[in-house]
């Protein structure tokens, strides 16, 4: 039998990186997207690379930019994949209320020329395709928990671009026949979640307190509630739907919401502080309860012009027909998310020689 042939939009990100790995693992080629940048941008895939000269190699990067037609349908004529995982996108929420033209572009427009290109080389009937959908559409709705029938109310630049997306994906599904299934994926993180999402933030941050490389913290919206879940969970789900019958559009949860508060307790919990609130809105602080010092301050520049407050998925349809549930819970993927930057930090204190 023929190998499958996997191409992965987005796959130096963090959902790119474990999927690629996953897909590697279950024997696919894996062809990745990824854009040129004036510093390395391959960080959490280079594990998994080897030499595309050397005869094992299954895995392969290719330049692309979602905002370049001409680049996307290059490389699917000439990779030719039987599954197409679009997770490239400007995925962060509040850079998008910074930059909504560009997010548009990549977020909306880039998967309509995903699509197209695939009718453009007449493989629409043959490749199966994933779009990373997300939480963010359901916005401030009064619904809870979300589920894949909740009506959307996007609330960001950000959000309103993926709900083109949502859409387009549903449009080419009926109209063409595409075998195109939207993940609507709730809030995951990981050790590789990019450092300026507000989970990453938090665990480098109690780290660098920890090695005393930085005083305190500086944070936004801390009443944001989310249903945090672990990435490597969340890649499983994606290819799950793709191996699906029909296509269809899934929610992947936990069914457990968190503040930003608690998740600032629970990592500075790894590390046995105990963080005591004072003030309340923008003039909170955290403090060090054994030893009094302000960890964490509340900073206006972190605030949103409109924000999502409460987020809780049901993922009751994935479990019933992906056979799908989130396998790490959420004190073991702060834990995790912690003991990996501790990691990492000592490594580069190392790295760069510092006085221990
Ligand atoms: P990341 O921000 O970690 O990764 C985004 C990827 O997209 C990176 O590889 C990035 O490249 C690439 N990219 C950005 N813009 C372009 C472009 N114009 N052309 C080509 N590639 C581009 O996101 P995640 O891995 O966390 O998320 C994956 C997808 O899932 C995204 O679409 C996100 O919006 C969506 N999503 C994420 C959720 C989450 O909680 N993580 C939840 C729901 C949906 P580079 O490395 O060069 O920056
Ligand atoms: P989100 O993730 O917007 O949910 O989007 P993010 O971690 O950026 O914010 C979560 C909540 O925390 C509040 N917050 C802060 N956020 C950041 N980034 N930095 C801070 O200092 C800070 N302080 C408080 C935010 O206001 C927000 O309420 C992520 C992305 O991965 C999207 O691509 C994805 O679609 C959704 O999750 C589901």
């Amino acid at each position: 039998m023929s190998k499958k042939v996997a191409l992965i939009t987005g796959v130096t990100g963090q959902d790119g990186a474990y999927l690629a790995e996953l897909l590697l693992n279950k024997g696919y080629v894996v062809h990745g997207i990824k854009r040129r940048s004036s510093s390395f941008n391959t960080e959490r895939i280079d594990h998994l690379y080897v030499d595309r000269h050397d005869q094992d190699a299954q895995m392969f990067l290719h330049f692309g930019d979602m905002t370049d037609a001409t680049s996307l349908i290059r490389v699917i004529n000439n990779t030719r994949p039987t599954e197409i995982y679009n997770l490239a996108a400007q995925s962060h929420v509040h850079v998008s209320f910074e930059t909504p033209e560009y997010t548009a572009d990549s977020d909306a427009l880039g998967t309509i020329r995903l699509l197209e290109a695939l009718r453009i080389l007449g493989m629409e009937k043959s490749v199966r395709m994933y779009q990373a959908s997300t939480s963010e559409l359901y916005g401030n709705t009064k619904i809870r928990p979300q589920s894949e029938t909740t009506p959307f109310e996007p609330r960001s630049p950000y959000a309103a671009a993926k709900l083109y997306a949502f859409w387009i994906i549903r449009n080419y599904r009926q109209a063409y026949g595409i075998h195109a299934s939207n993940g609507i994926l709730f809030n995951h993180e990981s050790p590789v979640r990019g450092e300026t999402f507000v989970t990453r933030k938090i665990t480098r941050a109690v780290v660098a307190i920890e090695m005393g490389q930085q005083e305190s913290i500086l944070l936004g919206n801390l009443n944001a509630s989310r249903d945090w879940g672990h990435a490597r969970d969340y890649v499983e789900g994606m290819w799950r739907m793709l191996q699906q019958e029909q296509p269809d559009d899934y929610v992947l949860a936990t069914g457990i919401s968190h503040t930003v508060r608690e998740f600032v307790e629970t990592a500075f919990a790894q590390v046995d502080r105990k963080i005591i609130w004072e003030g309340n809105g923008k003039n909170e602080t955290g403090r060090d309860a054994k030893t009094g010092s302000t960890l964490i301050r509340v900073d206006p520049e972190y605030f949103r012009p409109t924000d999502v407050d409460f987020l809780l998925g049901d993922a009751s349809k994935a479990k019933e027909c992906l056979g799908w549930e989130p396998t790490t819970s959420f004190e073991q993927m702060v834990a995790e998310m912690v003991s990996s930057d501790f990691e990492r930090m000592r490594h580069e204190r190392r790295a760069i020689n510092l006085p221990r």
